[in-house]
């Protein structure tokens, strides 16, 4: 029975290389997580998930709780049966879906209750139930339920957010069954504020997690305060375990989080944007409906080794979406999501190479090359 571990490979500065070994095979850090919210990366078939260089597999307790339901993934042989996906799955605890999705929300101290956005059902959750849904959907690795801090909030109210999400932490640890290659991470909370920041970890780090991940950002701060509260926290996880920064970001914000000591990554942006006819490339971000792509006869990123990039036209890929032919968000986002992979594959060979800065710089000179 393969237990779960993470092995720093690497390291250069705070920069770190590692692998994750879970029951559902490895993954390499610095890694780009795939969004597959409802049991699917929308547009993508596990297959051309796995050929985009993805390793790991988001899902989410709220989505799949509402529509199929627990139940019924568990009848169905679990999410990486019903998905085909057989690799490393990591599912989101439910709590920030809740907040940013459902209606009629209440929180209190046993947890949230809240109506589907699906269908006005009255649910509820709880670090017991949204453990539990996570069991049931046979996630390789569950999160601690948690609140994220809307953002601005005042001291108070941040670290009473921050407590409330810890005291939930240890009720998710309790409510969590350890399996060989399992895991469950907790979440760090505390806004924008140091000290905040440093308790939650502090009171993780007592519960014994096998991973670290940090939410609360990318909610409205903006990129500099991100970064200074990375700076704040990163160094107070534990080296010996992944951190996770949940819901980031743009191509620039992965950098500059694995340049603080970040492993891992989840964010819609590569494949919502290629539903909607952007493009993340070498020379920066692009919208294909453009009219100045109609006559590009050149592909989109001549580097890419992605199937847009190797068999089709730039100005095909803007013919699709000008038709609103399904093929293109397919296309397009098994291209940003590649593009993403190979961001974070270049960043690895990096670390392990000691050049990390250099690879970070090159990188954000060639996105200033062009706009849209
Ligand atoms: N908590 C959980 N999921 C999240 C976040 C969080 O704080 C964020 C914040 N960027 C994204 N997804 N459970
Ligand atoms: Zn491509």
């Amino acid at each position: 029975m393969t237990e779960f571990a993470f092995t720093l490979l690497g390291q250069d500065g705070a920069a770190r290389r590692g692998r994750i070994t879970t029951a559902h095979g490895t993954a390499q850090t610095p890694a780009f997580m795939a969004v597959g919210t409802a049991g699917t990366v929308k547009a993508m078939t596990a297959d051309q998930v796995r050929a985009t260089g993805s390793e790991i597999v988001l899902g989410n307790t709220y989505h799949l709780m509402l529509r199929p339901g627990a139940d019924r993934v568990a009848a169905l042989g679990g999410l990486h049966r019903m998905m085909d996906w057989p690799g490393i799955i990591l599912t989101d605890s439910g709590g920030f879906q809740v907040m940013s999705l459902a209606k009629l929300r209440k929180l209190d101290e046993i947890g949230v209750t809240f109506r589907s956005h699906i269908d006005g059902s009255a649910h509820h959750l709880t670090p017991e139930s949204s453990t539990a849904i996570q069991h049931k959907l046979d996630a390789t690795i569950t999160m601690a339920f948690d609140e994220c801090t809307p953002f601005p909030a005042t001291p108070d109210e941040a670290a009473a957010s921050m407590r409330l999400s810890m005291r939930w932490a240890a009720r998710s640890r309790a409510a969590f069954t350890p399996r060989p290659g399992y895991a469950q991470f907790g979440i760090v909370q505390g806004g924008i504020y140091p000290d905040l920041r440093a308790e939650s970890a502090a009171a993780l780090t007592a519960l014994g997690f096998e991973g670290y991940a940090i939410g609360g950002l990318a909610v409205g701060e903006g990129q500099p305060a991100m970064f200074e509260t990375l700076d704040a926290t990163t160094p107070l996880l534990p080296a010996t375990s992944p951190r996770y920064l949940m819901g980031v970001g743009t191509p620039d914000d992965l950098l500059g989080a694995i340049e603080r000591g970040v492993d891992m990554f989840d964010c819609v942006m590569p494949t919502r944007a290629g539903r909607t006819g952007r493009a993340y490339t070498a020379r920066g971000v692009f919208n294909l409906r453009n009219a100045r792509f109609g006559d590009d006869a050149t592909p989109l990123d001549p580097a890419c080794t992605c199937t847009l990039c190797t068999r089709h036209s730039a100005a095909y890929l803007h013919h699709l979406f000008r038709c609103e032919e399904m093929l293109g968000p397919m296309l397009l986002t098994g291209h940003n999501l590649t593009y993403y992979q190979a961001l974070m594959h270049g960043a690895r060979t990096a670390i392990e190479q000691h050049r990390f800065a250099a690879y970070a710089a090159a990188a954000r000179d060639g996105w200033r090359q062009t706009h849209d």
